[in-house]
C-alpha cells in the first residue's frame, strides 16, 4: 500500500495535490469522490475529518489539510533537489510562496465572492453585483497576465514549473470554465498559460490518474 492517501474531491483544488504528487515522483493512492448536491459527500468527509474540505492528504500518521499547505508540505518533505519549491532563506522561495498563497488568499477569494453572488443572493440586482464583484478579478488576471509576459518561459518563474503554477493553474481554470468576474473578456496570455501547464506530462497524469474534469 502507498503511504500516501490523496483525497480527492472532482472538480476541485484536489488536482493541485495530484500534480505536485506526480511532479515529485511520488506513489500514493486516491480516495476519489463525486460531488452530492455540488458538495463533498459525508462519507469522504467522515474519512477525512478537519473541516471536511478538499483536498486532504494522509502521509503516515499524518492527516493534512489546505492545498497551500499541503504543497510546502510536500515539497519540503520530499522535493529534495528544490525543483518545485526554493530552499529556505532564497528569495526565490518566497516568488514561488507569493504564488502559492495568492492562489488561494487574493484570486480565488475574489473569484468565489462572484460565485457567492450566484449562489446566494436570492433578491435585488444579482447582475450588478457580480458586476461590482468583478472588478477585483479583473485586476489579478490583468496583473497574472504582466507577470506572465515578464517571463522568460511559459510558467510563472520561467521555463521552470514550480509550485506556484502547481497552486495557480487550477484557480485560472477555474475562473475561465466558471467565467468568474470575467464579463465577457479575455486574457489569451492567462489562458495559454493554462494549457501550456495542463500539456506537462505531469498534469495529464495526474489528471488520468483521478479523472478530474470541470
Ligand atoms: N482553502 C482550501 C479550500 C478547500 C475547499 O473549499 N475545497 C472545496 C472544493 S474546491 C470543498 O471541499 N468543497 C466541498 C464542500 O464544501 O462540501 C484549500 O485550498 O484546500
Amino acid at each position: 500500500m502507498a503511504p500516501i492517501t490523496l483525497y480527492f474531491l472532482q472538480a476541485s483544488r484536489s488536482i493541485r495535490i495530484a500534480w505536485v504528487l506526480e511532479e515529485l515522483g511520488l506513489d500514493y493512492e486516491v480516495v476519489f469522490a463525486d460531488r452530492e448536491n455540488g458538495k463533498a459527500p459525508q462519507w469522504m468527509k467522515d474519512q477525512t475529518g478537519g473541516l471536511g474540505k478538499l483536498p486532504a492528504l494522509k502521509d503516515g500518521d499524518l492527516m493534512l489539510y489546505e492545498s497551500g499547505n499541503i504543497t510546502e508540505y510536500l515539497c519540503d518533505t520530499y522535493d529534495k533537489q528544490n525543483k518545485l519549491l526554493p530552499p529556505v532563506g532564497d528569495p526565490k522561495r518566497y516568488a514561488v510562496l507569493h504564488w502559492v498563497h495568492a492562489a488561494e488568499a487574493t484570486y480565488a477569494l475574489h473569484a468565489l465572492a462572484v460565485l457567492y453572488c450566484r449562489w446566494f443572493q436570492k433578491d435585488g440586482d444579482v447582475a450588478k453585483t457580480e458586476e461590482g464583484a468583478s472588478v477585483n478579478v479583473q485586476k489579478d488576471l490583468d496583473y497574472l497576465g504582466q507577470v506572465l509576459e515578464m517571463s522568460k518561459g511559459k510558467f510563472l518563474l520561467g521555463e521552470q514549473l514550480t509550485a506556484a503554477d502547481c497552486m495557480m493553474e487550477f484557480t485560472a481554470d477555474f475562473v475561465f470554465a466558471r467565467k468568474l468576474g470575467t464579463q465577457g473578456k479575455s486574457w489569451p496570455r492567462v489562458e495559454q498559460y493554462v494549457k501550456d501547464c495542463q500539456a506537462t506530462s505531469t498534469w495529464q497524469k495526474a489528471q488520468k490518474k483521478t479523472g478530474h474534469k470541470l
